[in-house]
């Protein structure tokens, strides 16, 4: 059979798993009377309710009798790694640009990533439908960006269509009429190179992994090589070089949303292989006869590291099953099998482990993950991973694109600068601006929330990694203090009512608090101890109703990622599965005290 492999890459929320899904029902993968969800690839709890994928997908339509293996990528930032990983199983991509917001950060990474693995690229402008949609212009961008990113001739003549994934349209030209996705189908099949065969020894890239509770780890991977079949055996070549034979059990391709099992799998096809003890990305499977791997794929630096602490609250165990040390150690180590871009270290505290990542959200994920699964656990404020290059220190910096109505350009590009950051582009359009800088990872934690208050909701801002730069200096940490609960009950309106002017706050009347926790954000510099279960003594039958009657502001509600930029040095935020409550990190006032101290001694060097 006739084969293509295709990745579908763009910047996050730019269209890829809605067209996808298109392609799928035009294909008719989906049988008649099942039930149909939108974006039935982004497939779990988490994908669903954030609406972003997080793991990339593999699935394959038939199409005038050419299988196209297509694989889904995650659009954010903080999953640019596994992108990149994907991308060796395909011989090209489907690059989709949103044609309202043109190329993004992520366009630009992405497109980078397959240019410079000499991928033969297609362009779509997607959401065309969208009302204030630019095609032609976007269009003129992303060549702009082909140019910029030292495309080769062959690559600059990348076939281009409009579209729309979510009304089921491709077309060539913009008058073109709008029925379907076969333009699209038509200009994979003509214009994607089948993969090269070659009949030589047995060469596999395992680049992707999945589970079965039945079989244990998958592999999913491309032969580049020769070909498989079932119970032959292969080498296993491991990331560090070594070999060890194994035996194929069983093998499939991609069919539709599902896979088919298979005997045997040819040169150029995308395969999921059973039977492999502790297969890893990057593993190369090779003929135990003339075993040679394939060179070994780099890996992203995690940036970004937060402490992840067994639960010590007041309440522990009360809302999770799991809460010891020993569960959240076995479970995090856990998590570094199958994901690539994640880091475990014990710490010189049993309780504690040293957890890295590629950004806030790709942690934030994985605690999410956890909750869900009836973990109790803390988690301390997240700090960037410095680096010592060429004796100096260093530090992650990042691309930072915001956009922004024209009035408030100026606020954002003040609050940059104090936080290190520089202007490297502007762009003023009729009503909205575009600016985008460099900035210290540093630099960025908090960055959204804030500028969300400052601009009443009126900005876009989009980060990716940039590179390490030397040590840019130091940024201020919030200046504001937290209101701390200075005992354990349930909160009172009236305590609320009284300390309004101090700040503002996170939790609601009749909230069970805990001495140490924190309830709410200080107006000012440092911490204020509060009594916020103070309630008016009851003096007659009148008054003891009065509570009912004050009216209070909402509470502020922070999600578990606001929490954690939240988060100074000394706080951190328990998480369990029904709560995300804030704390400080030590919740005795004395002792809190007495560590400040011994803190403040430390840096006068006394
Ligand atoms: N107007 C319009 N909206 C679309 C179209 N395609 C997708 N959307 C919407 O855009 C949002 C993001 O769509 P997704 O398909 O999840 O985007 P994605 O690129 O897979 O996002 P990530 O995987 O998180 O990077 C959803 O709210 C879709 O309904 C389109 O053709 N037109
Ligand atoms: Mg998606």
């Amino acid at each position: 059979m006739e084969i293509r492999n295709i990745a579908i890459i763009a910047h996050v929320d730019h269209g890829k798993t809605t067209l996808v899904d298109q392609t799928l029902r035009q294909c008719r993968v989906f049988r008649e009377g099942q039930e149909i969800r939108e974006r039935v690839l982004d497939s779990n709890d988490l994908e669903r309710e954030r609406g972003i994928t997080i793991t990339s997908k593999n699935i394959a339509v038939t199409y005038h009798g050419v299988r196209i293996n297509l694989v889904d990528t995650p659009g954010h930032a903080d999953f640019g790694g596994e992108v990149e990983r994907v991308l060796k199983m395909a011989d090209g991509v489907l690059l989709l640009v949103d044609a309202f917001e043109g190329p993004m950060p992520q366009t630009r990474f992405v497109l980078q990533k397959a240019l410079q693995l000499h991928l033969k690229p297609i362009v779509i402008i997607n959401k065309v439908d969208r009302p204030g949609a630019r095609p032609e212009e976007v269009l003129n961008e992303v060549f702009d960006l082909f140019v910029e990113l030292d495309a080769s001739d062959d690559q600059l003549n990348f076939p281009t269509l409009y579209g729309s994934g979510r009304e089921g349209w491709a077309i060539r030209e913009l008058g073109d009429e709008r029925t379907d996705l076969v333009p699209l189908l038509d200009t994979v099949v003509d214009s994607i190179p089948a993969p090269p065969h070659d009949n030589g020894p047995l060469q596999l890239l395992i680049t992707a992994l999945d589970y079965s509770d039945y079989v244990g780890r998958i592999g999913i991977g491309r032969i580049f090589r020769g070909r498989l079949g079932t119970g032959e055996g292969v080498v296993q070549f491991h990331r560090d070089g070594s070999g060890t034979r194994a035996t194929v059990k069983q093998l499939y391709v991609f069919d539709g949303l599902g896979r088919t099992e298979v005997d045997e799998v040819s040169c150029g096809d995308i395969c999921a292989v059973v039977g492999l003890e502790n297969v890893d990305i990057g593993d190369t499977l090779a003929d135990p006869e003339t075993p040679e791997p394939l060179p070994i794929i780099a890996i992203d630096e995690p940036t970004l590291t937060m402490n992840f602490m067994a639960n010590s609250s007041p309440g522990y165990g009360r809302e999770g099953k799991l809460v010891t040390s020993r569960q959240l150690r076995e479970r995090l180590f856990k998590e570094t099998v199958r994901d690539m871009a994640l880091r475990v270290e014990p710490t010189a505290s049993a309780d504690t482990f040293r957890v890295s990542g590629r950004g806030i959200l790709h942690l934030s994920i994985l605690m999410e993950t956890m909750r869900r699964e009836g973990y109790e656990f803390m988690v301390g404020q997240p700090r960037v991973i410095f680096k010592t290059i060429n004796g100096r220190k260093a530090e992650p910096v990042e691309v930072l694109t915001v956009d922004v109505a024209q009035e408030h350009a100026g606020t954002v590009i003040e609050y940059v600068a104090g936080r290190r950051g520089e202007m490297v582009n502007m762009d003023v359009g009729e009503t909205r601006t575009r600016v985008e800088f460099h900035i210290p990872s540093r630099g960025l934690i908090g960055f959204r929330s804030t500028m969300l208050r400052a601009t009443s909701g009126e900005i876009v801002v989009n980060h990716r990694f940039l590179q390490y730069e030397f040590f840019k200096g130091a940024i201020p940490e919030r200046q504001t203090g937290s209101l701390v609960s200075m005992a354990a009950g349930p909160a009172a309106a009236f305590a609320i009512d009284a300390l309004q002017d101090r700040g503002r706050f996170f939790i609601e009347p009749t909230q069970e608090l805990y001495a140490g926790q924190i309830v709410g954000e200080h107006s000012r510099e440092g911490d204020l101890l509060v009594n916020a279960q103070k309630s008016k003594k009851l003096t007659n039958m009148r008054a003891a109703g009065s509570d009912r009657n004050i009216k209070l502001p909402p509470p502020v509600k922070l999600s578990l990622e606001e929490s954690l930029e939240y988060l100074n040095g000394d706080e951190c935020v328990e998480i369990t599965p029904r709560s995300i409550r804030l704390r400080k990190t030590i919740l005795g006032e004395h002792e809190r005290r007495k560590a400040e101290r011994r803190t403040a001694k430390l840096e006068e060097g006394v």
